[in-house]
């Protein structure tokens, strides 16, 4: 078994041992195992335990080890519909971001600083917040360490995350696309919405977001689209030479598949859906990263959120390794 091997079940049985990201090695992103390695890992997934951004409740500091604790549920090894086990691939949980509770300002700055740390090492990278605040710096440090280029951005979520300000703070998680823009990060006319349902405070924040250049596909229609033609209609927004980076808010999903979420939204995708639709991508972009964000586990129900978490960090994560 190499350094970058799960834990098979059996001998060890899936219930037992520390958990870890789909039961991979725990290689932590500041040890020399990490920093001093030979070649870059394939993959590094990363917990950031952060919920002071919020708009209503809280409680997605205890996402990435909801995350963990249900990734031990399946081998994850085997991705049948891709015909591809990635067993041979080196992916690693490094740990935890260990950002502030009281401070968003020093959260972020300590998220980005990390990331970048991160990517040096990792050929992909992905994230479980954490409330979508997380995002802005993840994409400001991914863009930064691919040399200042704009990242394409495939968001999936009930909402825009493109507002200004809210109570007068401008980083909060309605905000980190629209900052991720300014920062130019992200490039909005390669970039796309999917997945929006549910009322808004008023037309300007849909007219805002159109403003700054996004294209969208909100639920009512997506759900109507069979999976390639919403495949073909990303790849064409995105572009097949732009680095592109995958967002995913659970509550894009329906709350009577993902409930344990902090600002649910009645009518959204099914799981399969979602996955469907990533499953159409693999392959035909260059997909460097992406995050699963918002799994509030104390309004969780028999850990369903955590398990379409779950499920669609292993939907990027394969779509990416091909
Ligand atoms: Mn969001």
């Amino acid at each position: 078994m190499s350094n970058s091997s799960a834990l098979s079940a059996p001998p060890i049985p899936r219930y037992s041992g520390v958990k870890t990201f789909f039961r991979r090695p725990h290689i932590p992103y500041t040890s020399d195992s990490f920093l001093l390695a030979e070649k870059p890992f394939d993959c590094a997934i990363v917990g950031v335990p952060f919920d002071i951004g919020v708009s209503f409740r809280t409680g997605q500091r205890e996402g990435p080890s909801a995350v963990r604790n249900i990734s031990h549920l399946s081998q994850y090894a085997y991705h049948v519909e891709h015909d591809t086990d990635i067993s041979g691939y080196s992916v690693i949980d490094v740990g935890d971001i260990p950002v502030s509770p009281h401070s968003i300002d020093d959260a972020v700055n300590l998220c980005k600083k990390d990331m970048k740390t991160i990517a040096k090492h990792a050929r992909k990278v992905f994230v479980v917040g954490g409330d979508h605040t997380i995002s802005y710096p993840v994409l400001s440090a991914l863009s930064e360490h691919y040399g200042g280029e704009s990242l394409s951005l495939i968001h999936f979520d009930s909402h825009y995350d493109t507002m200004d300000q809210y109570f007068g703070c401008k980083v909060t998680h309605g905000t980190p696309f629209r900052r991720a823009v300014e920062e130019k990060a992200i490039d909005p006319l390669c970039s796309v919405h999917l997945g929006q349902h549910g009322p808004l405070y008023n037309k300007s924040v849909e007219d805002g977001d159109k403003a700054l250049g996004f294209d969208t596909i909100r639920t009512g229609e997506l759900v109507k689209m069979e999976p390639e033609a919403v495949a073909a209609w990303i790849i064409k927004k995105v572009g097949k030479n732009k680095k592109v980076y995958i967002s995913v808010d659970i509550d894009v999903i329906d709350p009577g598949f993902a409930p344990g979420t902090v600002t649910p939204e009645s009518g959204g995708m099914q799981p399969r859906e979602l996955f469907n639709i990533l499953r159409c991508l693999r392959g035909r972009l260059d997909i460097i990263g992406g995050d699963v964000m918002e799994v509030c586990p104390c309004y969780d129900v028999a850990e369903t959120t955590s398990l379409v978490a779950v499920s669609t960090l292993w939907e990027m994560m394969t779509a990416s390794l091909a």
